[in-house]
């Protein structure tokens, strides 16, 4: 892989307590990612969060379908949604990205999921496939390279990113040690293959750690 420029940037996603061991919607072993974010980061100018960010009563929610269960789905306006127990709601500690993140030159903090009746896996775009976030006008603003991520999880809000962002236009590449998955019926099996089906590359951190 040819080295990491300036231009760069690394999209760390959702790195939050919620997603954490401990957290409502916990992601096995999504801890031992963080120090190694860490020291990706180091290599990069340019870093972005991104972070889920729902109102209590968000659709994606089990708790707001009577009768259904987390990881049960339903048929909305926009297609099937998974719904999830609830997490990551806003201004609550389960929200908020982890403090051992250690980025202090992170410069911008994208959140999704806001509106009530959209889900948004994505960092660029909502569930509904039309509302934009405003990280593509962010990130062709200022004339980047290519786009690494890394984060929570690999098969829902990583491979979504990864494949707007590719859809998009960018250089995508997933760091595949810096992520781990739900992987809830084949979900992280379908994610790899859908990526590289889009071209988004697929590499391990010692690609750029040395
Ligand atoms: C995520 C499920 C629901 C994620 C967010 O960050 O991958 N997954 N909301
Ligand atoms: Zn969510």
């Amino acid at each position: 892989m040819t080295p990491i420029t300036p231009e760069d940037v690394l999209v760390v996603v959702d790195v939050q307590y919620d997603f954490l061991p401990g957290g409502n919607l916990a992601v096995s072993g999504g801890d031992e990612i963080v120090p190694l974010i860490n020291a990706l980061a180091k290599k990069f100018k340019n870093v972005v969060f991104t972070q889920d960010w729902h109102p209590a009563d968000h659709i994606s929610f089990a708790s707001n379908h009577p009768g259904k269960a987390p990881f049960e789905t339903v048929d909305l306006d926009y297609g099937t949604q998974v719904l999830w127990p609830d997490h990551c709601v806003w201004a609550t500690r389960g929200a908020e990205l982890s403090s051992d993140l250690d980025i202090p030159h992170a410069q911008l903090v994208i959140r999704k999921g806001y509106n009530r009746a959209i889900d948004s896996y994505s960092g660029f775009q909502e569930a509904d496939r039309e509302t934009l976030t405003g990280l593509a006008g962010y990130l062709n603003e200022r004339d980047v390279g290519r786009l690494f991520i890394v984060g929570l999880a690999t098969d829902f809000c990583v491979a979504w990113t990864a494949l707007d962002g590719a859809a998009g236009g960018f250089d995508v590449t997933v760091i595949e040690d810096a992520t781990r998955a739900i992987d809830a019926n084949g979900s992280l099996e379908k994610a790899w293959a859908d990526l590289a089906e889009a071209g988004v590359e697929r590499i391990m951190s010692r690609e750029i750690l040395g």
